[in-house]
């Protein structure tokens, strides 16, 4: 058993994987890119052999990722070869899909979707934007065009079954939703990591290539990694320590650790104090949660809930970080606000070696405006869904409250009938997915704008062909707001558009402007864009650009187009001087913008100037998550389900592609020995697993990884229905973890689905 996992260690191994940039066969033509598939945007080099095929190395001159990457890295070549990925327009006609071209496709979205926006108006038709979106800078940039186009309140993505609940958080307490203070992981001296596990993930709202290397540095110049999680993780493997948690009680264990901050004087915020609001109602807010009360709750004991808490302080410079495990829980926002308490309260907040915020080149709402003070976040958002009336977030609904807005409909007949989904899988990926499958059959007009057709996309109406990842511009807008190091990084595209495919810029715009009732041209709706960006820059006093003329700021940037165009104008009007696109292109490699540096106080954009410490908002949900505390007590300890990510995977989209697939790349629910004995169960027997919403029957996995009462599944998995193109992922399918979780809980302030330690019962199959 050792040695099986030691060779699935070794072929799964981030390492083994790097090879260096040298010895490229002649006659073959390399590029440079950052990757897009995960956020730790390494730079790769791309090879295309006189073959045609494609060799990806990773990029040693890359200043942040010098030369590493991941398998996932490596099968870019086959994803951009790969014939199941679409290529042409389809058109669905009952079950038969037929493929048309670009002109045709469009004239059906027209024919399908006026109707539905005139007779039944905006709110009728939806959109979910998915995860590859904020990966991809076309996308990024024109998506809300056609949000805004839409008209519609009706906006949902894969923020509320992932990351919102630090969003808002960080709204809260800094002023902007992309304030997230990030930990500072090549200095830090002690890295408390909760429900996260880079060594497969290689990080999330934490953009650093070879996070696992970073984590093993920290290690050998004499720091310490702790990591809590309900399943020793190979993060967990490389750890000093590791402290099994229940799942879904973070909030509660952060608190009781805040708590002993306070009681035991421990509390020192250090140079960030001036800049504090709200610190003396901490004490009181905190009182329900000493150790004792807590640890029994999440099954960590008392006193290493205190020498937490006391190693925390103690350390040189420390950082808490929480991931997945802390955000998609019942109290997401509640842990991600504790997080960076227990940062604050340690002197770690905007201390190098702690948390700090990034500074993007191409500028964020944190570098916008008047520097130190702003609107601020306003949460809950002045929508409610028409079924639950749950708020809406930064303009968005709950994802988990997709499926129920179009089958539940209200008394006048109102209901969703329309959906764009741009880049997302939702029925594999929120929460009981398969309500939503038989939702979107009954949609009225459906639109997809994807690479595969998949579980989702199957039910569209008309499927429009994202390009190769090969053949577009990139720039990570979104993930140089999370870098560890501030680098600017842009790559051309390393191959042109295929004959038939159409850049996303071109079609989400030919969408808007349908969507909006025809008339404008993609080259007007893009010049309408690029005009706004320019005013909006040219208006903003912390700008580069402030009181330029708009048009010649406009001029500077004509021959581009497009993503470019804009990348160009936000270059200019950040807040580095001298950065534009064409500085960018002459660096193929990118370039190193320098180490996070302290940013308070003029990071803040909250109406106070102040760090929000003690939010009303806040301290209500750490009133809730007292009274939660008392019930706890008595709640019976049934089996739980929580997920978990592997390496050579990618939430639900990359399993078609011959490298990632087989292997340890397994779709098994892992349980416990003792749960295992209990219920019946041996090593690679089938199993019932049942939720309140549904049931699936998986492999057993029998590991002591996962703690007892908890058993793992991972999210993605379901493939091989009738109707989807993925022929490798339809021989490995899976079954759909989240045909499982549960629609019905959110974190209300966030609107977050929960996803881990969903109640579960599991019975041996006959
Ligand atoms: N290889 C690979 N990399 C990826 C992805 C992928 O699918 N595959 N997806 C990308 C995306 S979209 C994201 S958002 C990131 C996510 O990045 P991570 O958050 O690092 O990824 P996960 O592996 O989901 O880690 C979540 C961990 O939380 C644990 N957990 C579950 N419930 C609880 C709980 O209640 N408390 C605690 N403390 N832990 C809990 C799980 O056991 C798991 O180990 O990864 C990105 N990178
Ligand atoms: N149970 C459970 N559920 C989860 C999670 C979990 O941990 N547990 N994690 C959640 C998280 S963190 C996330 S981010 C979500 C992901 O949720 P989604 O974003 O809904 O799902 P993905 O699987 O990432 O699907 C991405 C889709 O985009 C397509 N695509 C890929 N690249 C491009 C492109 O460049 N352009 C276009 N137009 N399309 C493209 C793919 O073919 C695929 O259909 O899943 C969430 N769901
Ligand atoms: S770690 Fe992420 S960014 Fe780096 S090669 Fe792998 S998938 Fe790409
Ligand atoms: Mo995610």
């Amino acid at each position: 058993m050792p040695m099986l996992r030691r060779m699935a260690e070794l072929r799964d191994s981030n390492v083994t994987a790097t090879q260096s940039t040298a010895n490229r066969p002649t006659g073959s033509r390399t590029t440079y890119r950052t990757c897009p598939l995960c956020e730790a945007t390494c730079g790769l080099s791309i090879t295309e052999r006189p073959d045609g095929r494609f060799t990806v190395r990773g990029d040693d001159q890359d200043p942040f990722s010098r030369g590493y990457l991941c398998p996932k890295g490596v099968a870019l070549g086959e994803l951009h070869s790969d014939p199941d990925r679409l290529r042409t327009p389809l058109i669905r006609r009952g079950r038969t899909w037929t493929e048309v071209g670009w002109d045709e496709a469009f004239a059906e979205v027209e024919r399908l979707l006026t109707p539905v926006l005139a007779e039944h108006g905006r709110d009728a038709v939806g959109a979910y934007v998915g995860n590859p979106v904020v990966h991809n800078l076309a996308a990024s940039l024109y998506g809300p065009v056609l949000m805004r186009a839409l008209g519609t309140g009706y906006r949902f993505s894969a923020s509320t079954v992932d990351q919102m609940p630090k969003q808002v958080s960080s709204g809260l307490m800094f002023g902007t939703e992309l304030s997230v203070a990030i930990p500072d992981v090549d200095r830090t001296d002690y890295l408390l990591v909760l429900g996260a596990n880079p060594m497969a993930s290689n990080g999330s709202l934490l953009s650093a290539p070879d996070l696992p290397g970073r984590l093993r540095k920290l290690r050998r110049r004499g720091g310490r990694l702790v990591v809590v999680d309900p399943r020793r993780t190979r993060t967990a493997d490389i750890a000093d320590e590791y402290l099994p948690i229940r799942p879904g009680t973070d909030a509660a264990l952060l608190a009781a650790m805040a708590h002993t901050l306070f009681a035991e004087g421990l509390a020192d915020p250090g140079h960030a104090g001036p800049h504090l609001s709200g610190l003396e109602e901490l004490p009181g807010a905190l009182r329900p949660f000493t150790p004792e009360a807590v640890a029994p709750v999440c099954r960590i004991p008392a006193e290493t809930i205190r020498r937490l808490a006391h190693e925390l302080a103690a350390a040189p410079t420390a950082a808490v970080y929480g991931r997945i495990g802390t955000t998609t829980a019942g109290f997401g926002t509640a842990a991600s606000w504790l997080i960076d308490v227990i940062n604050t309260l340690t002197g770690n907040l905007d201390r190098p070696g702690g948390v700090l915020w990034p500074k993007p080149a191409t500028g964020s709402p944190n570098t916008a405006g008047e520097p130190g003070r702003g609107r601020g976040a306003r949460i809950p958002g002045s929508r409610r869904t028409r079924v639950r009336g749950l708020s809406s977030v930064f303009g968005e609904f709950p994802a988990a409250a997709m499926a129920e807005e179009i089958d539940t409909p209200g008394p006048g007949g109102e209901r969703l009938r329309g959906l764009f989904t741009i880049a997302g899988n939702p029925v594999l990926s929120t929460p009981n997915g398969e309500r939503l499958a038989a939702a979107l059959e009954t949609l009225d007009v459906m639109v997809s704008l994807d690479a595969y057709l998949n579980e989702t996309t199957r039910y569209a109406h008309v499927v429009l062909p994202a390009p190769s990842p090969l053949a577009r511009s990139h720039y990570d807008l979104v993930f140089t707001s999370f870098t560890v190091r501030n680098v600017a990084n842009y790559s051309p595209p390393s191959v042109p558009l295929g004959a038939h495919e159409r850049s996303e810029a071109e079609v989400l715009l030919r969408l808007a402007s349908i969507a909006a009732g025809g008339g404008a041209s993609v080259e007007q709706m893009d010049a309408l864009v690029a005009a706004e960006t320019a005013r909006r820059l040219v208006a903003d006093p912390s700008s580069q650009v402030f009181g330029q003329d708009p048009d010649e700021l406009l001029a500077a940037v004509s021959g581009r187009r497009f993503e470019d165009r804009m990348l160009d104008l936000m270059l200019r009007g950040g807040p580095y001087g001298g950065l534009s696109l064409d500085v960018l292109e002459k660096e193929e490699h990118g370039i190193d913008l320098g180490p996070m540096e302290p940013r308070l106080p003029e990071v803040l954009r909250t109406p106070s100037g102040k760090v929000e410490l003690a939010a009303p908002q806040l301290l209500a949900e750490a009133r809730r998550l007292a009274g939660w505390l008392e019930e706890q007590r008595e709640a019976e300890g049934g089996l739980v389900l929580v997920g978990r990510r592997q390496l050579r995977s990618n939430n639900s989209w990359m399993h078609n592609v011959p490298l990632l697939s087989g292997g340890s790349n397994r779709c098994t629910l892992q349980i416990h020995p003792d749960d295992a004995l209990r219920i019946g169960a041996d090593d690679g027997s089938g199993v019932l697993v049942r939720s309140r919403v549904g049931e699936v029957r998986a492999t057993a996995e029998i590991t002591a990884t996962v703690m007892p009462g908890v058993v793992s599944l991972p999210h993605g998995w379901g493939h091989g229905r009738p109707g989807t193109r993925a022929g490798v992922a339809a021989e490995h399918p899976g079954v759909n973890s989240n045909a499982l979780t549960d629609e019905a809980p959110v974190d209300p302030l966030s609107g977050t689905a929960v996803l881990n330690g969903i109640p579960v019962e599991v019975l041996a199959e006959p």
